[in-house]
């Protein structure tokens, strides 16, 4: 495969003017016509007429009404065209029934939909399919379905036809066309200059009744757009639609945002509290994506972190501001740790800007997403509140209609506030978590805090330069009050030093408050500090972290030494766990232990090759400790986190159920599953349903539960993914992979449906110590599966390949085996690009 770099970049030699798409559809043979005005581009060196189309039949072509003969490839069609401005025309044939690879126009359940980011279009007509590439288009679309939507306004509609004008230029991967028998949910929005703007959530007959969330999601997000970033929307209609077969989350098209309907779909009998809390998140994702995104793009694909990161660090933004800040920011670094910290300490680390890829789609990951939202972040603190609003205005003043660079969106801050930011430009190109070790020293009220980074070679960069890494610290007095405020130290050199003076005794530093950058942070610190840090930090990101710490020190101690679970801390934890001012959700976090593979990670940061089943055992013993230790606790805790209202999805509800979902799986380890199955039986939620379910899987107490839940929701593919998922994740590793085994035997395991597919396959790549068996089952069964999928669906199969990244962690004979089914992946004949790039990767 081809590999295309930043540095080629090179504009189109024509502009298209304006693009009139004509669909006729037909399950294995859609006709598109397009008239294309192509006008030449000043600015671009000179060059062949060359149109990316893959997988198209060609029908006709004519440029100005006289047909041509173009040349045509595997990748697209060159043509001899006119000096001047031309008018292109081309008629193909598609078959969106045979498109399982989700990319183009294809069918989900009998309707038609598209997905064009990154390079679908080209799957549907021959076009200049990059993002650099802006016109406006009409639509026209012949068919008998009953709902037929594209992009913009609505031009026109009859008896089998419906047309559709988008009047803002966009690039092709924005582009949408939908068509089905689909029912609708209406609302309406008024913007804040009064316009009435229609709203309609499409989804299929017999999901009507889980529309309602999504729709208020919708309009709190067009209102909070308004009023934190002076953001209104910009056409009469706004469309929402629900497919079952979606490669991603869900996708940002002007006017007609296309979500798997995992990511859309939610009542409270059939999504849980997380559910709801990610749809409300996605929808305000995708409608954020209207500015930062449609109405400024990225020039070319290495820029896509100036929509993603930019985007991610809004919708974190809004749900800070609809349910809390500090369990949205906890949440969100947990997250980080998970996916992003193992994606740039392996074989697959990229920059947030990467400089080089064979297949853009590899490149949709936690690094340009979440890092990238983390880069804002830090921009965000080191300018200030009001510097980041001025640059942002700035940013849609200069850059409304543009397909921008990373290099403009850091030059708007630039002049907005006066800062140089040639040195933080590197967190754009320098790929790795950057380590920041601390030491101190305390003399004469002065207080030195020195911070020295470092970070670890990734692929193609062995060295690296200090990055602008912002510090945010408070320190407390030994008695427990804050004697220095939050303050963010700029660390700019690979060693500096930081004072503070006139303290009258040595205090305690809370370091990196806030998670203030994505960084590890290395600091030798007593249990006492910690856990006095625990008991007293004003930081709450940091008052978990301290306990986060502790958890960590505690289970690498039992995994490496056997040492007992540390009951001092398990003391401290108690008294923060019973306090009640605390918010339920809060607590529920700090109940959280740090993920198996979050403790591989660590482990093997210090060298220590990890054992999974060591860390397993340990896990488990630690939990069994706490539920043993806080015997009289649970009940009580059990009781706080009732909720005695009707059932709301809100930020209030949804934290007592997680305490009590917590509560309920140490109680669990107490009864054998008594609790779990009353709760199961009276529950009317999903959420309280789904948590008791996996309690008694856990406890090897499900087999009833699990065939009631099948028998109760038979015909409901969203909640049967939870039945499918679930008993994957909560096996225990010696059946985790004969369970996935056999559920992939299951009539009702679909694997060209990707949220079953990941269902099964996702958890029981998460599943830590299930996936690691010492007999490569697990690797094995993924492995073939991932082999037979590639197929279908390139995409998810080259997505789903990173649960291999961190092979090279783990001990000889589990890298082996490793190794065997990467190579194996790798040595399959007819490997998609997506694949191939990704085995490559991953065995360098
Ligand atoms: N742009 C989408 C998003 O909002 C991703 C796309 C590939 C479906 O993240």
């Amino acid at each position: 495969p081809q590999t295309i770099y930043l540095k080629d970049y090179t504009p189109f030699g024509w502009t298209a003017e304006e693009v009139h798409l004509t669909f006729v559809l037909a399950p294995s043979a859609t006709r598109v016509r397009s008239r294309i005005r192509f006008a030449p581009n000043p600015e671009a060196p000179k060059q062949d007429f060359f149109l990316h189309g893959e997988q198209l039949k060609p029908i006709s072509f004519a440029i100005d009404g006289t047909p041509v003969t173009p040349e045509i490839s595997d990748t697209g069609l060159t043509c001899a065209v006119p000096e001047g401005g031309f008018t292109w025309e081309a008629e193909v044939e598609i078959a969106p029934v045979e498109n399982f690879a989700l990319e183009g126009l294809y069918m989900s359940n009998g309707m038609y939909c598209t997905q064009c980011e990154a390079e679908g279009f080209r799957k549907i007509t021959f076009y200049p399919d990059r993002p650099d590439v802006m016109s406006v288009f009409t639509v026209r679309i012949e068919g008998d379905e009953r709902v037929k939507l594209s992009n913009g306004n609505p031009k026109g509609s009859g008896e089998g036809w419906a047309e559709w004008h988008d009047p803002w230029p966009k690039p092709a991967y924005l582009f949408a066309l939908v068509a089905g028998d689909l029912v609708n949910h209406p609302g309406s929005f008024t913007t804040m200059s009064g316009r009435e703007v229609e709203l309609n959530l499409w989804v299929r007959p017999g999901d009507e009744g889980k529309c309602a969330f999504g729709m208020e999601a919708l309009k709190k997000s067009m209102k909070w757009d308004e009023e934190v970033y002076g953001r209104e929307y910009d056409l009469d209609i706004f469309n929402i639609v629900a497919v079952d077969d979606f490669n991603m989350g869900a996708m940002e098209n002007k006017g007609l945002n296309i979500f798997n309907s995992s990511a859309v779909l939610a009542s409270p009998e059939t999504a849980t509290d997380a559910n709801f809390e990610r749809i409300e998140a996605i929808i305000a994702h995708e409608y954020f994506h209207n500015w930062t995104g449609n109405r400024i793009t990225c020039r070319d694909w290495f820029q896509l972190c100036l929509k993603e990161g930019l985007t991610v660090f809004r919708d974190a933004q809004f749900t800070s501001d609809m349910r809390g800040e500090e369990v949205k920011r906890i949440s969100d670094v947990i997250d980080l740790r998970g996916r992003q910290f193992p994606e740039d300490q392996g074989p697959l680390s990229h920059p947030v800007r990467p400089e080089s890829f064979q297949e853009i789609n590899n490149f949709y990951t936690a690094t340009v997403y979440e890092k990238g939202a983390e880069v804002i972040g830090m921009l965000k603190r080191l300018v200030g509140d009001e510097g980041y609003a001025k640059a942002l205005d700035l940013y849609f003043e200069r850059h409304d209609g543009d397909a921008a660079t990373i290099e403009d969106w850091l030059k708007v801050f630039e002049e907005a506030t006066g800062r140089d930011l040639t040195q933080f430009k590197r967190w754009y190109s320098q790929a790795g978590t950057p380590h920041v070790a601390v030491s101190e020293a305390f003399a004469d009220g002065t207080y030195t805090l020195t911070l020295k980074q470092h970070t670890p070679p990734t692929p193609g960069q062995p060295e690296k330069l200090p990055q602008v890494i912002p510090v945010a610290v408070g320190l407390l007095s030994p008695n427990g009050d804050e004697v220095v405020p939050t303050t963010v130290l700029e660390l700019t050199e690979a060693e500096q030093s930081f004072t503070f003076d006139g303290l009258s005794a040595k205090p305690v530093p809370s370091i990196l408050r806030g998670f203030s950058a994505p960084v590890v942070l290395e600091r030798e610190s007593s249990p006492e500090e910690r856990a006095f840090l625990l008991a007293h930090d004003t930081d709450s990101f940091n008052r978990w972290e301290a306990n986060r710490d502790l958890a960590r020190e505690c289970l690498v101690a039992m995994i490496t030494e056997r040492a007992a679970p540390d009951v001092a801390w398990l003391d401290g934890l108690e008294a923060v766990i019973r306090d009640s001012a605390l918010d339920p959700a809060y607590r529920a976090l700090m109940l959280g232990t740090p993920t198996q593979s979050e403790l591989a990670q660590v482990l093997h940061a210090r060298g220590v090759t990890p054992d999974p089943d060591a860390i397993w055992t340990a896990t488990e013993t630690l939990k069994t400790t706490r539920a043993e230790r806080w015997s009289k606790l649970l009940p009580q805790l059990a009781e706080e986190a009732k909720v005695t209202e009707p059932y709301q999805p809100d930020a209030e509800q949804s934290g007592k159920r997680a305490l009590g979902g917590a509560v309920l799986a140490l109680t669990t380890r107490l009864d054998g599953g008594a609790a779990a199955q009353a709760q199961y039986d009276s529950a009317d939620n999903m959420t309280l349903q789904l948590s008791a379910l996996a309690c008694l899987v856990q406890a090897g107490a499900g087999a009833d539960a699990l065939a009631k839940f099948r028998s109760q929701w038979n015909g409901d593919r969203l909640v049967m993914d939870k039945w499918f998922g679930l008993q994957v994740a909560a096996s225990g590793p010696s059946e985790t992979a004969d369970r996935a085994k056999a559920l992939t035997e299951d009539p009702d395991f679909d694997m060209k449906n990707p949220n079953r597919f990941r269902a099964v396959m996702g958890a029981l790549a998460m599943n830590h110590a299930g996936f690691h068996r010492i007999d490569g089952a697990g690797y094995r069964l993924l492995a073939d599966w991932l082999i037979k999928l590639d197929e279908k669906n390139p995409q998810t199969t080259a997505r789903m390949c990173s649960a291999f990244q961190t092979w090279k962690r783990y001990d000889a004979t589990r890298r082996g085996l490793m190794q065997a089914e990467l190579e194996k992946i790798a040595a399959k004949p007819g490997l998609s690009r997506d694949v191939t790039e990704m085995v490559t990767r991953l065995l360098s």
